[in-house]
């Protein structure tokens, strides 16, 4: 099932979070410093030892003081006008989130815009890459939250959504 919810991402008791970090994995800005916050310093400390993060893959780290278990962290695409392969590389943001979920009995996951904040992905055409790969996988897990931060985000992932479902 997918769900588009209003909601902080740190505050769901989720199997797993997606984090929309930055390369070095180390904290940020958005979503990502809202983790980092809500995790508590240990997760610093913990992806010191991860040794960053390729654009497009994913690192795991415990959700330490989080409700949730588990914290997938992605490096979206930063946005250059659509010709540099930023369509794909979200797609890969997406599916190596749920190919590692799969690894580890993660169940229920919830996922921010990734890319669409300070990296300025167009929010349409970021929605529809993530709710297609939500959809392909939308079977194998029970729960799959599209987390939006605004009502602006629920109206544009819940049109997105329609269509793709007609
Ligand atoms: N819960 C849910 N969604 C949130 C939250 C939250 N607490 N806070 C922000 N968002 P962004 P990016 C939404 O900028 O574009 C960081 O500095 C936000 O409204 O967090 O992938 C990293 O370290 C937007 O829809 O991520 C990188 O340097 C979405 O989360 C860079 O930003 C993603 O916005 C990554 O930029």
């Amino acid at each position: 099932m997918i769900e588009i919810l209003r909601a902080d991402i740190t505050a769901l008791k989720v199997d797993a979070i997606v984090n929309a970090a930055n390369n070095s994995l180390l904290g940020g800005g958005g979503v990502d410093g809202a983790i980092h916050r809500a995790a508590g310093p240990e997760l610093l400390e913990f992806n010191r030892t991860l040794g960053g993060c390729g654009t497009g893959q994913v690192k795991l780290s415990p959700g330490f003081s989080l409700p949730a278990r588990w914290i997938i962290h992605t490096v979206g695409p930063i946005w250059h006008g659509g010709e540099k392969g930023e369509a794909e590389l979200l797609g890969k943001c997406y599916r190596n989130s749920f190919q590692l979920a799969l690894t580890h009995d993660i169940k229920t996951i919830a996922f921010p815009g990734i890319s669409t904040g300070i990296y300025g992905y167009p929010k349409e055409s970021a929605a529809k890459i993530a709710l297609t790969v939500m959809q392909q996988y939308e079977a194998q897990l029970i729960l799959i939250i599209s987390c939006c931060f605004s009502m602006e985000d629920v109206d544009i992932y819940s049109r997105e959504l329609e269509k793709l479902r007609q």
